[in-house]
């Protein structure tokens, strides 16, 4: 619905798109009507000769009726926006399906750097591939991340997915994430973290499995994952990774 203006790249993506429209909509309509009401009000009444001012004490039955009556109709609203809202909470923060892979994000002032488990598929052995900035996923597999703050409190964010975790020093956080759409998309971190806050940028790849694959076999280290021995020749778009070896 809205992939003129932001794209979707993840399974939750819509729910959390329908949540906000289903909280525009509702809280344009009582804003639109509050709004009209306010200047109607204003302009029937405005200071005219002859006149004489009332005071209104707001205790009239007849007076009463505009706040109770609009303070039900907003109590109602309120409910329609919390049960879908706990349901999207419930599902993308508190359910979390089984993990096809893991990866490991870490924040610090002024970077992402990633751990991705080689071609093994696992987490902290030796062929684990090492990132800054970068973060290469494949399309359509359930990731489950594992987040940690080496300093201050930063926020994992990437708009595309809809995703934003905040990273505390000390705990590990861990959420997950679908990605359904392959392209390059923006990581950013959404909490002020120092000076170089801004510059706290870095990109997620989302590619299909079989570059995935190749990008696994480019960047892990051969001797360590009995790897072909041969890499493919290095890329334009040359990683930290790949720059490391
Ligand atoms: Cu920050």
């Amino acid at each position: 619905m809205y992939e003129r203006y932001i794209t979707a790249a993840s399974t939750y993506a819509h729910s959390i798109d329908h949540l906000f429209l289903l909280i525009a909509a509702l809280v344009g309509f009582w804003l639109i009507l509050a709004e009209v009401v306010l200047f109607a009000l204003v302009i029937k009444y405005r200071e005219k000769e002859g006149r004489p001012t009332r005071h209104i004490t707001g205790e009239e039955k007849e007076l009463h009726r505009w706040i109770t009556i609009p303070h039900v109709l907003v109590i109602l609203c309120d409910i329609v926006i919390v049960v879908p809202a706990i349901l999207v909470w419930y599902n993308i923060k508190q359910a979390q399906p089984p993990a096809e892979q893991t990866v490991r994000v870490y924040a610090q002032q002024w970077a992402w750097s990633f751990q991705e488990p080689g071609p093994d598929g696992k987490l902290d052995t030796e062929d684990d591939i090492r990132t800054v900035g970068e973060l290469h996923v494949t399309v359509n597999a359930t990731y489950h991340f594992e987040l940690m703050s080496r300093d201050v409190v930063h926020s994992f964010a990437i708009p595309s997915f809809r995703l934003k975790q905040d990273a505390l020093p000390g705990r590990t956080i861990t959420g997950w994430f679908r990605p359904n759409r392959v392209g390059t998309y923006d990581i950013q971190c959404t909490q002020m973290c120092g000076l170089g806050h801004a510059l706290m940028a870095g990109r997620v790849i989302v590619e299909t499995q079989q570059d995935h694959a190749a990008w696994l076999i480019r960047n892990a280290n051969p001797s360590l994952a009995s790897l072909p021995a041969a890499p493919a020749p290095v890329p334009e778009n040359t990683t930290m990774a790949e720059a490391r070896r």
